[in-house]
């Protein structure tokens, strides 16, 4: 194990965020059961449920229709982006003045590397109740915390007390905990690992440990060397700082599966013209175009063109799509259930990559 006084870092998480927003500004929501999501009438599926509605067995990524059957008399809205987006910032704000270590997983989620950090503060639970109280300040939400030396457990920890909790693991705990934990709840392990793991009597992390790194080596391959390390209480993870979107895209999932070219390409104008207005916004040009489709049977494919210049035009990225769209999908014979357009490799990427591979444009 590395000497985990080294490292501290906590993991942040709001608390039902889409509701939570929703419940703050409108107090008549407060103690209800309130469903964000999309519509029940039009295939929308939950973003998220306030606690009160997860009494009632509703979950993220349910289908709507399914929530109103568990709790009829739940208040089901429409999600409000921009509002998360403003409270979002708003948190990510005062991260930044405790670290510039700060690794946000979404819009209200976050790792912080606070073993040095801005407050010269040396407890990491003080630190967790600082930006606890910040954030419940500024936003008016509650927030839940994980403190531990190591990333995985920091967001375990995060999720053990919500809402409004604060968990802290500190080294010395680390291995105890660790033993005990259930292999589906380390990093990495889904529904499929869990299963294997199972079947090779492996149920606890301990019995990762007692099962030994050549064997695990041997039937899980690479996976098998990260959950020993993890095991021992190996997370080779750095906090890693957030960079800047790769990307810029626009997607669209239809009401009804669709086999109209005509109103692809109606989508494909739309979603052109998005792009282009949000490459403008942020003085951004890119060289890939890529469209993405998905089929009704909810098969994906991902089809790129790349140009000789960059651009923002919404011209030529429409032009380009439309071109993927005719010569490379199964447009119009085959019913289509999502398309979006997405463009990358931005200027900076470039010259970044001339800068370190300067034989590449000899
Ligand atoms: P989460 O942090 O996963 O969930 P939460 O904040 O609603 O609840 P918890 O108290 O358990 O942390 O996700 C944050 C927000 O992201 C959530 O409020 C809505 C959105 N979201 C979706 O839109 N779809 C999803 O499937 C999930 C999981 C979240
Ligand atoms: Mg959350």
């Amino acid at each position: 194990m590395h000497d985990l006084s080294e490292k501290k870092i906590i993991h942040i998480d709001l608390d039902a965020f889409f509701a939570a927003v929703e419940q703050r500004d409108n107090p008549s929501l407060k103690g209800q059961p309130v469903v964000i999501g999309g519509a029940p009438d039009k295939r929308g599926v939950v973003s998220t449920a306030s606690y009160e509605a997860r009494k009632f067995g509703i979950r993220s990524a349910m289908p709507t229709r399914k929530a109103l059957l568990l709790c009829p008399h739940a208040i089901f809205l429409k999600p409000n982006f921009q509002k998360y987006t403003t409270a979002s910032k708003k948190i990510k704000k005062i991260f930044y003045e405790i670290t510039d270590l700060v690794e946000p997983l979404s819009l209200d989620e976050a790792y912080l590397d606070v073993t040095k950090n801005k407050l010269k503060e040396p407890i990491a639970k003080t630190i967790a109740i600082y930006i606890k109280s910040r954030i419940k300040g500024e936003t008016g939400l509650t927030a839940s915390a994980g403190v531990a030396p190591l990333k995985f457990l920091a967001k375990i920890a995060s999720a053990m007390n919500k809402p409004d909790g604060l968990t802290v693991i500190p080294p010395s705990h680390v291995q105890a905990f660790i033993d005990n934990l259930p292999v589906e709840k380390l990093w990495s392990v889904g529904p499929q690992s869990k299963k294997k793991l199972h079947q090779f009597g492996i149920f606890l992390t301990k019995d990762i440990k007692s099962f030994g790194l050549t064997k695990m080596e041997k039937i899980f391959g690479q996976h098998g060397y990260f959950l020993y390390q993890l095991s021992i209480g190996n997370d080779p993870r750095p906090v890693t700082p957030a960079q800047e979107a790769k990307s810029r895209g626009s997607e669209h999932t239809f009401e009804k599966d669709t086999l109209n070219y005509e109103v692809l390409q109606k989508k494909l104008i739309e979603q052109a013209g998005e792009i282009s207005e949000e490459l403008r916004k942020n003085s951004k040009k890119g060289k890939t175009i890529t469209l993405k489709i998905r089929y009704n049977d909810f098969s994906t494919i991902t089809r790129s063109h790349t140009l000789l210049t960059q651009t923002d035009d919404a011209e030529i990225i429409l032009k380009q799509s439309l071109n993927l769209l005719e010569n490379q999908t199964e447009a119009g014979s085959r019913p289509i259930r999502l398309i979006g357009i997405s463009i990358s490799k931005f200027e900076s990427e470039n010259e970044d990559l001339q800068l370190k591979f300067p034989f590449l444009h000899s």
